[in-house]
């Protein structure tokens, strides 16, 4: 089937001296010197054109394009503005401004959206599944169903995703009804697509009377392509309070660096080359880096901190290569700095075992998720301090290997 990993991919050679350091220039519509304003915050804009470095280690997070290191919280709402533009240009595609019009109605177990922008229109529905009770519920956004145990007292919202993009294969570029709406030729890839959906959701609730759904209690969660999925609501849907990705792998909660690196040392893991050929997750505009992934100004562990302060816990599995177990571990350990830096380290959490089936949750785990729900999502007060694996550090990466940085305190 599609959903078992282990598409075989042949390792690269080893190669006995590294690739002469690579520069790309980028030039993409835009003003210079411009400024955008994210809440209270006056950011400066993503320059137009960008010179692109290769750069073997993780991004340092807290570094601008402009070369200035972030010293502040305020300064922190400014670079996570800027690595939202960063991976809209390189990776994602655009996330379209707030739609015209949403329209929502609920009857039955269904919410019915219609969103209306530039004279078209769509319309589609999300399942609701309500505890005994009268509520208002925190609630979880399913992508594609719920996949972890389902917590008691939790609504739950079964997101279609596959209804807003299509994911069926390589061919299924600009399917699906968000392309409807924008145009197949629409930069956002199929992920970019289901997060400006969960934001319709969201949109919709904040609409529907009658409807018992704490709006400050919102989840988000899909496994393997649906966690990669999920991954991305969160970090660019702020009214998410909590993100879980489960078993999202390479594209997801993996690091592109970290999985070339995998693949290098001959593990069958999955890669950003490979990535863009089997699916249309991503837009078009990251095929260009596929094969020089160093020059991206970014890594995985800055898609995670896009979600920061709001929480995030990475459930993932050890077993499995071609998700990449160590590229997730050394990935989302590193994200978890952008916390520390925050003052808020146990807002983000990594819980890793094996020895499972894929998207099967194991038993040992559900302690992790109840910690993250009941706290996050219940209100309790829960100790959600928990990075942890049951593998996944065998082929001798250390923090060094991708770090050289330090983790600011962001006053
Ligand atoms: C982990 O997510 C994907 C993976 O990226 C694909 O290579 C594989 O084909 O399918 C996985 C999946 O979605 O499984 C359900």
């Amino acid at each position: 089937s599609q959903c078992l990993p282990g598409a075989t991919t042949t390792p690269a050679p080893p190669t006995t001296t590294p690739p002469p350091p690579t520069s790309t220039t980028t030039t993409t519509p835009g003003n210079p010197g411009t400024t955008t304003t994210t809440g209270p915050t006056t950011c400066t804009s993503l320059p137009s054109s960008i010179n692109l470095t290769a750069n073997s280690k993780l991004p340092d997070p807290f570094k601008f394009i402009s070369g200035a290191r972030t010293a502040t919280k305020v300064d922190w709402a400014c670079r996570r503005e800027e690595i939202s533009q960063l991976f809209q240009r390189y990776e994602l595609g655009a996330m379209p401004p707030k739609p015209q019009s949403v329209t929502a109605s609920y009857s039955g177990s269904q919410i019915s959206i219609t969103v209306s922008d530039n004279g078209k229109s769509i319309s589609f529905t999300v399942g609701v599944s309500l505890p005994a009770g009268s509520g208002p519920f925190p609630a979880i956004i399913a992508y594609g169903g719920m996949s972890i145990p389902t917590p008691s007292g939790v609504a739950i919202l079964t997101f279609n995703n596959d209804d807003i993009a299509a994911q069926q294969s390589g061919s299924s570029r600009g399917q699906g009804k968000f392309y409807t709406l924008y145009g197949s030729g629409h930069s956002a890839g199929a992920m970019m697509a289901w997060a400006w959906g969960v934001s319709r959701i969201i949109d919709a609730l904040e609409k529907t009377s009658g409807l018992p759904i704490n709006l400050q209690r919102i989840g988000v969660t899909g496994c393997s392509r649906n966690g990669k999925g999920a991954l991305v609501a969160g970090a660019f849907e702020t009214r998410i309070a909590l993100t879980i990705p489960q078993e999202s792998g390479s594209g997801g909660a993996g690091c592109w660096r970290i999985s070339d690196a995998m693949l290098k040392a001959g593990v069958n893991t999955q890669t950003a080359s490979e990535i863009v050929g089997e699916n249309v997750w991503f837009s078009t505009s990251f095929n260009q880096y596929v094969n020089q992934v160093p020059v991206l100004p970014f890594d995985h562990h800055m898609l995670s901190a896009l979600v920061a302060p709001r929480a995030l816990l990475i459930i993932d599995n050890t077993g499995i290569d071609w998700l990449g177990p160590e590229s997730v571990w050394g990935c989302q350990k590193t994200a978890n700095k952008i916390w520390q830096a925050l003052g808020v380290p146990d807002s983000m959490g990594v819980s890793q075992v094996g020895n499972h089936n894929h998207c099967a949750f194991p038993s040992s785990e559900q302690g992790d998720l109840d910690a993250f729900v009941n706290k996050f999502l219940k209100g309790q007060s829960t100790n959600t301090n928990i990075i942890k694996t049951d593998g996944a550090n065998n082929l001798g990466f250390v923090d060094s290997t991708w770090i050289d940085w330090t983790v600011p305190t962001l006053s």
